[in-house]
């Protein structure tokens, strides 16, 4: 009963500030500078900090303060020499980690959070030492670290396998992309030494997995209780629209041909300039640090996207199959390769322009730049609106499951 009458407390004077602007802290004022003014005795001092402004600091005769734009303006009327040295809003920012969110909402608490997805590659590295290693590819624009999975006998060294690459969660409300990479995860740790096929792949393959391409926009699309409908990732643009659309961002023919939009509140913006978003730098970055000796080790890869159910292979950025970059020996192995992982899971096989013309995705920068296999997965479901990227928790394991015979297929061909 006490507690409850407290809550109910806090609740009134809560609401009460909310209608008066009424706040204890001073951090209501969206235009708050840091200022440095020029105070060279006690009683200068005195008088700035009677002014009203927030006294941070005294140093070399000057006092550093949080001031609103009047308030500076006063200051300096009344004789003060003001300087305007940052932004205090930038200035907390910079101090504070990324927050995280709780919980998916109610009834798909299923899916994990970033949080909840760190942990679980955590243990998966934990309880396989000997077969997974956990390391990380960079940071993303708000901080948030993109890790990164290797799975193989001997996971510690550097051995002379094929190498495979599964990327998940370049678009933000992609979510049950993000548990295909856990599933992948999972299923070659748990699996090793009791699955024979498993086994095997885990043997003679060097597996990575990097769950999440775009943490920030994942974690603002569950943020507030409900869905957002967020695709691209939270790095501000020139015009204060948010986002780059990472999946037009790649450097390979980037913007060439109208398959992306150079409008920043696009939602296929392409970003200011190829690898412009930290996001794709840092998956770039460590494909290329994969060139080992002048050879690429990573030979096939998927990205997994939602929704259509469809497999899909190079190019996108042009309708013809045979072009500068691909000869017809070339197709003919990505249409044989996508054809038999499509028949194992009930997609729809093709290439990537017979959806629509991209320009800047990952797919054509691997092919294009590094002639890795590469293919775009588009989940379940089949068809739908918006709701179409939030499936019922209920889904994850059986349309996860679902791909497991596709991605043997894919590590097979690697070989
Ligand atoms: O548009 C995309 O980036 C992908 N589809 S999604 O609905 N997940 O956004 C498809 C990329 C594959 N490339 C082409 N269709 N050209
Ligand atoms: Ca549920
Ligand atoms: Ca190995
Ligand atoms: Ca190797
Ligand atoms: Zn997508």
């Amino acid at each position: 009963m006490r507690t409850r009458r407290r809550l109910a407390l806090v609740a009134v004077v809560g609401a009460l500030a909310l209608v008066t602007g009424w706040s204890a802290s001073a951090q209501e004022s969206p235009d708050r500078g840091l200022y440095r003014v020029t105070a060279a005795d006690a009683e200068a001092r005195t008088e700035v900090a009677r002014s009203g402004v927030d006294v941070l600091g005294v140093r070399g005769g000057a006092v550093e303060v949080v001031a609103s734009p009047a308030q500076a303006s006063a200051l300096r009327a009344r004789g003060f020499d003001v300087e305007l040295t940052g932004d205090v809003a930038a200035a907390l920012t910079s101090r504070s980690g990324p927050r995280s969110v709780a919980d998916f909402p109610a009834g798909d608490e299923g899916y994990h959070t970033y949080d909840e997805m760190v942990a679980e590659l955590r243990a998966a590295a934990d309880e396989h030492a000997e077969i997974a290693s956990l390391s990380s590819v960079g940071s993303s624009y708000e901080g948030r670290d993109m890790p990164i999975v290797k799975i193989s006998d001997n996971a510690a060294t550097d051995e002379d396998e094929p190498e495979v690459l599964f990327t998940c969660t370049m678009h933000a409300r992609e979510h049950l992309t993000t548990e295909m990479c856990l599933r992948i995860v999972n299923r070659f740790t748990d699996g090793y030494g009791s699955d024979e096929t498993v086994t095997g792949f885990v043997d003679t393959r060097e597996i990575w997995v990097i769950p999440s391409q775009n943490p920030d926009g994942a974690e603002f699309d569950i943020s507030g209780g409900e869905y957002q409908g967020w695709r691209k990732n939270r790095q501000p643009n020139e015009d204060g629209s948010v986002g780059t659309d990472l999946n037009r961002n790649f450097s390979y023919k980037w913007g060439c041909c109208g398959g992306s939009s150079g409008t920043p509140s696009a939602e296929t913006y392409r970003g200011a300039s190829a690898a412009s978003a930290p996001e794709v730098t840092n998956v770039q970055n460590w494909v290329n640090s994969r060139v080992v000796g002048g050879e690429q080790q990573i030979t096939a890869h998927i990205d997994f996207h939602t929704f259509s159910e469809l497999v899909l292979w190079p190019f996108g950025h042009t309708n013809d199959q045979v072009t500068e970059g691909m000869t017809e020996e070339e197709y003919a192995r990505f249409e044989d390769v996508g054809t038999r992982m499509a028949e194992s899971n009930g997609y729809t096989p093709g290439q990537s322009s017979s959806l629509y013309i991209t320009d800047g995705d990952i797919n054509d920068w691997m092919w294009g730049t590094h002639k890795v296999l590469s293919f775009c997965f588009e989940m379940y479901p089949a068809s739908g609106g918006i709701d179409g990227f939030y499936p019922p928790d209920e889904e994850i394991g059986p349309q996860t499951a679902r791909n497991d015979a596709a991605v043997d297929i894919l590590l097979t061909n690697a070989g």
